[in-house]
């Protein structure tokens, strides 16, 4: 046995240093290593599964084409020769035919190494002059939110919640999203650490906290501003903060105003003590840290929301103070453009949010590629419905390069194998962690799978569309680490400086912007309806990170439902019912529970058709609504009914 030091650059905070273990050539165990003390030895259930992941059976080994009907998921094994030729020569007629905006690529959070995604896919697609995709599935609320307030400036690192006072976790979920948080917060509450946790549901952080807020989804703008509120009238604010580091401070104010505890209390539906004493706390324990999720974003509030939150911080002059201040996603510590370092100059091409794929494709004919790579949509995107039929028409052509036989990859024309994280070289970085990793395969890829850098730089050439001085797949990896600033080591923890002290705001004038511009913290109400009166939230499960994994998932998923919504139904736990609205329905056995607030119901992201009743996912009754800034999905503004199947 040998064991090769790895990293995983899956979507996900953390970015785990790892152990791989390997055994006549096959990855026999994956474990945490001690290479950064951010990982400290322990990694998640699903990693450590990675050699199932590998080796199982739905793992795609080889080039196919369709033989049988869209769908049908029959396919015969070609060579790569064939597969790649036939997908240029594709890929050219409809360019040639109908302008490379007949070519959709469509790519999200497979991955998150620069190897991967961004970068040689970005210069092929770039030179087709395919269309840009907007990438809204996910952290376009809050990043928004992020570069308006902070310009982006990172926030807290995991370790430095070990050092804070009260930890407030708000919209997110760290048992299943963030492990490598629990550690600290442990450590805090060890010595005196207050824990708020703000969250619909009852997780297993917020059953252990000190105070949890439960508020209706989508509510958190207003939640933030009755406590912006109650600090800005009982002298909770910092004064000398606001006025040497922020501005729009009366604004802030004036905005606020309208919200009271109790009207508060009436739109977020959580008692007017509760939010007194997160405002109460908040003014009064200096070092809290706000640990700012996604939970909050996907809405129509969601940016507001996030801005609302991530200033909390600022106002009470918690920035600068040790274990005090935010913590969202520190990606902005890395100014790194995988597409330029590429060589890929993107023209301005006809641009389709992600979000509006399923019906950019039922309704539009001009696309006439899709190109599907690092991305499941039909389990991920909103509109299921119309996914499945955009999938389903006869003029598409379709390639899904994938590791598994996803619900996707049954529809596609050809489907290419692609290596995992520990069949590739990868350079990636985390988003909660500040931490740069670049290493080396582990295995030698399974089957005939490869690399999506080695694949798109093959299509560049196939397709003629080669530059001088172009990059190599293999001089990528030290390209990218240059332009990150890092040196040539494998793991790189730069130096970040406290905020405040040694770095501020990256805004244009260096200053906090509470308010940014018109428009933020307006609150847009509840969209149930009487006919549609449930809210439909879909957070992450423990064992897939999205939808990937989920071939190793057995059993169908239940949906949570709080027993007064249950019993008004007649349901009991174990019932097959139906959820659905205009856009579709999706079928699942209920499991009863306090742990959802009333009128609030739970179905996980990610889900495979094997994993419900129908075949459907929460995604079939997920709408393609936006976000007030950032242009986010709004998959928690579903709004349905429900009743016994
Ligand atoms: N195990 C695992 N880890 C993951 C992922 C995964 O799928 N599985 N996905 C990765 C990705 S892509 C992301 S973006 C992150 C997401 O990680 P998180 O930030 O934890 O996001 P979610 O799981 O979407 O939701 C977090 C919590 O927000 C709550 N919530 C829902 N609606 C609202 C609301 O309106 N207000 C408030 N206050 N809370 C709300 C949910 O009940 C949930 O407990 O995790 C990453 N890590
Ligand atoms: N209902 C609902 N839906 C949601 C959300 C929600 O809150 N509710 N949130 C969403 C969020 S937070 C996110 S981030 C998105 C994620 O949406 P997606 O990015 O579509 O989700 P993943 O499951 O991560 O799918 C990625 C696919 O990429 C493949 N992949 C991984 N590595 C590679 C590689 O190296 N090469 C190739 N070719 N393929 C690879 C994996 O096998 C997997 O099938 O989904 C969103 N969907
Ligand atoms: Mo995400």
């Amino acid at each position: 046995m040998s064991t090769h030091p790895s990293s995983c650059p899956l979507d996900c905070p953390d970015a785990c240093s790892l152990n791989v273990e390997v055994v006549d050539g096959r990855v026999h165990r994956v474990r945490g290593s001690k290479a950064t003390d951010l990982t400290a030895g322990f990694i998640c259930s699903k990693v450590s599964r990675m050699a199932e992941h590998l080796y199982c059976p739905e793992r795609v080994l080889e080039p196919l084409v369709r033989i049988g009907a869209k769908g049908s998921g029959r396919f015969k094994a070609v060579s790569w020769d064939e597969a790649l030729d036939r997908i240029a020569r594709r890929l050219a007629s409809v360019r040639d035919d109908h302008g490379g905006e007949a070519i959709l690529p469509c790519s999200y959070g497979g991955s998150n190494g620069w190897m991967t995604e961004g970068s040689f896919d970005a210069r092929l697609f770039a030179r087709l002059g395919a269309c840009r995709v907007n990438r809204n599935l996910c952290a376009a609320p809050s990043t928004a939110a992020a570069v308006a307030v902070y310009g982006k400036m990172p926030g807290l690192r995991l370790q430095d919640f070990a050092h804070s006072r009260q930890i407030i976790v708000w919209g997110c979920n760290p048992h299943a999203t963030s492990i490598h948080l629990l550690p600290h917060i442990k450590a805090a509450r060890k010595k005196g650490a207050v824990l708020v946790v703000v969250d619909p549901r009852r997780t297993r952080l917020a059953a252990d906290a000190d105070l949890h807020l439960a508020p209706r989804p989508g509510t958190d703008l207003v939640l933030a501003l009755a406590v912006h509120r109650w600090l800005f009238e009982n002298d909770g604010v910092d004064l000398d903060f606001l006025q040497r580091h922020c501005t729009g401070v009366e604004a802030l104010r004036e905005l606020a105003t309208p919200w009271t505890l109790e009207a508060a209390e009436a739109e977020c539906g959580v008692p007017a003590r509760d939010i007194e004493r997160l405002a109460h706390g908040l003014k009064t324990t200096p070092g809290t840290a706000i640990r700012c999720g996604w939970g909050s974003e996907r809405n129509r509030n969601g940016a507001s929301a996030t801005a609302a939150i991530l200033t909390l911080p600022a106002v009470t002059g918690q920035l600068g103070q040790s274990g005090g201040g935010f913590a969202m996603s520190n990606t902005g510590h890395w100014s790194v453009d995988p597409a330029a370092v590429a060589g890929a100059e993107q023209p301005p091409t006809r641009r389709i949010a992600l979000t509006g794929v399923g019906p950019a494709l039922v309704q539009d004919d001009r696309i006439r590629a899709l190109f599907v790579y690092n991305c499941n949509p039909l389990a991920t995107l909103p509109e299921q419905d119309a996914v499945r039929r955009g999938l389903a028409r006869e003029d598409l052509f379709t390639v899904v390069f994938e590791q598994v036989m996803t619900d996707t990859a049954q529809w596609a024309d050809v489907v290419l194998p692609a290596t995992t994280f520990l069949e590739h070289h990868e350079v990636h970085r985390g988003y909660g962690n500040v931490v740069l990793h670049n290493r080396a395969a582990a295995v030698q890829p399974v089957g005939q799978a490869r690399s999506n850098a080695s694949v798109f730089d093959e299509l560049v050439r196939r397709l003629g569309l080669q530059r001088d001085g172009d990059l190599t797949p293999e001089q990528l990896p030290a390209a990218l680490r240059a332009a990150a600033g890092a040196p040539d080591q494998r793991v790189f923890e730069p130096e970040v400086g406290d905020a405040f002290v040694d770095r501020f705001p990256w805004t244009d004038d260096g200053k906090v912007h509470l308010v940014p511009s018109e428009g933020w913290y307006a609150y847009a109400p509840d969209p149930a309806t009487a006919e549609f009166p449930l809210a439909l939230i879909s957070p992450a499960l423990g064992d897939q990170i999205t939808s990937t994994f989920g071939q190793l998932r057995s059993g169908t998923q239940a949906v949570q439902v709080h027993p007064q919504d249950a019993e008004a139904r007649g349901l009991s736990s174990g019932d097959a019912v139906r959820i659905w609205n205009t856009l579709g329905e999706v079928k699942v056995p209920v499991e009863v529970t306090d742990a959802i607030r009333p009128g609030t119901l739970c179905l996980p992201k990610g889900l495979w058709a094997r994993h419900t009743l129908d075949g459907n996912g929460p995604n079939a009754v997920a709408p393609p609504t936006l976000s007030d800034f950032g242009e986010g999905a709004c998959y928690n503004d579903a709004r349905v009914q429900l009743a016994p199947a």
